[in-house]
């Protein structure tokens, strides 16, 4: 992956709509993350598909299994085109361990979304530094930037940051960025827009002055 910038979360159910929008945002955007909604309603080709706009499908799968059905999910998603598969932390190092033996993996350390604060943000640091082990990267929330520079400062410069949350749920382009991130995520703000191309170009455009 690219040292920084756009990750677009095509979380759309509809094939069609999924390539056309890859298509129409290709040039901005440094890796596609696909997800359930879009795998169950279209199958998982749909990542060999998504090849032909991106180098870097990113399959968030959130595996939190034991590690041999942890396993066999990393090997299908790779098996597929993923380059990166995305696990849970919280079901500890033996399945991050499994994972990693098959595929790059990134780590969820701490989600965006309120709830998130109950039980996954009091261990995220200790997820994080676990993550340095067997990780290509971690998971943090652009709606809480001062926890990315927090993360930031627990996996130093060894992992990648991924950051969910902006727009859609509250986080201004450019934040997570600021205070730490590799990369956002944006799902909504582009694949619900009207011209998800021209939005991507705009976003991508923000970020790069970051
Ligand atoms: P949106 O920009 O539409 O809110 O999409 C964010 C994407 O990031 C979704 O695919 C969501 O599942 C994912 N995500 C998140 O929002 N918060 C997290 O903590 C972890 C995620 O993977």
């Amino acid at each position: 992956m690219k040292a920084k910038g756009l990750i677009i979360a095509l979380d759309v159910t509809d094939k069609e709509k999924a390539l056309n929008i890859a298509e129409e945002t290709s040039s901005y955007v440094q890796a596609i993350k696909v997800g359930y909604p879009l795998v169950l309603s279209s199958g998982l080709d749909i990542i060999e598909e998504l090849m032909s706009y991106t180098e870097t499908v990113i399959a968030d799968f959130k595996v939190a299994d034991i590690p041999n059905t942890s396993k066999i999910i990393c090997r299908l998603a790779r098996n597929a085109g993923a380059a990166y598969v995305i696990v849970h932390g919280f079901v500890g190092e033996d399945v991050l361990k499994a994972c990693s033996e098959i595929v790059d993996i990134i780590v969820v350390a701490e989600m965006s979304h309120p709830g998130a604060e109950a039980f996954i943000q009091p261990v995220s640091e200790e997820i994080a530094l676990l993550a340095c082990e067997y990780a290509k990267g971690i998971v943090a929330p652009a709606t809480r930037p001062e926890r990315i520079t927090k993360l930031r400062y627990v996996v130093g410069r060894k992992l990648l940051i991924i950051s969910p949350g902006v727009k859609a749920q509250g986080a201004e382009i450019g934040d997570a960025m600021r205070a730490g991130a590799d990369f956002e995520i944006v799902g909504r703000e582009i694949y619900e827009s009207e011209r998800p191309g021209e939005k991507a170009r705009k976003i991508a455009k923000i970020l790069k002055k970051v």
